[in-house]
């Protein structure tokens, strides 16, 4: 009976937690993220960010993707990016700068990344961003381990 009844809190925990180690954010063709923050709980192991775009436009004209850097790598990640263009998502290849990102969404569209946990720590102060040339002053956010 003992060992039931740890399965299914086991069972139970561990819905509780992958809840919480996964958040959607929505996009729009008005450039707006509908969060302004995103807190990571320091015990997921991995975390999953789903970009829902509700917008109608079409990704070369108002495309969307999720970006997180370091706050401080942010200007410089989208600086560099402008010029790889749409199959690029907007970010040079394999940029260490980049923690985790998803692709270039258009309107209807969403994406998804998963990414290590342990590539951030509490200290550190995050933001994520749309790195499509123009939209990173309106769409942005702040993301920490908690
Ligand atoms: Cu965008």
């Amino acid at each position: 009976m003992k060992t039931v009844l740890a399965l299914i809190t086991t069972f139970f925990c561990s819905v509780v937690f992958a809840d919480d180690c996964a958040t959607t954010i929505e996009s729009a063709d008005t450039m707006r993220f509908n969060k302004a923050s995103i807190d990571v709980p320091a015990h997921c192991t991995s975390f999953t960010l789903t970009l829902n775009n509700t917008g109608t436009l079409a990704k070369n004209i108002m495309g969307h993707n999720w970006v997180l850097t370091k706050a401080s790598d942010a200007k410089s990640v989208v600086k560099d990016g402008a010029s790889q263009g749409l199959a690029n998502n907007y970010l040079s290849p394999n940029d260490p700068r980049v923690i985790a990102n998803t692709r270039i969404t258009g309107g209807k569209e969403s994406a998804s990344v998963t990414f290590d946990v342990s590539k951030l720590t509490k200290e550190e102060s995050y933001l994520y961003f749309c790195s499509f040339p123009g939209h990173m002053s309106m769409l942005k956010g702040s993301l920490r381990l908690i």
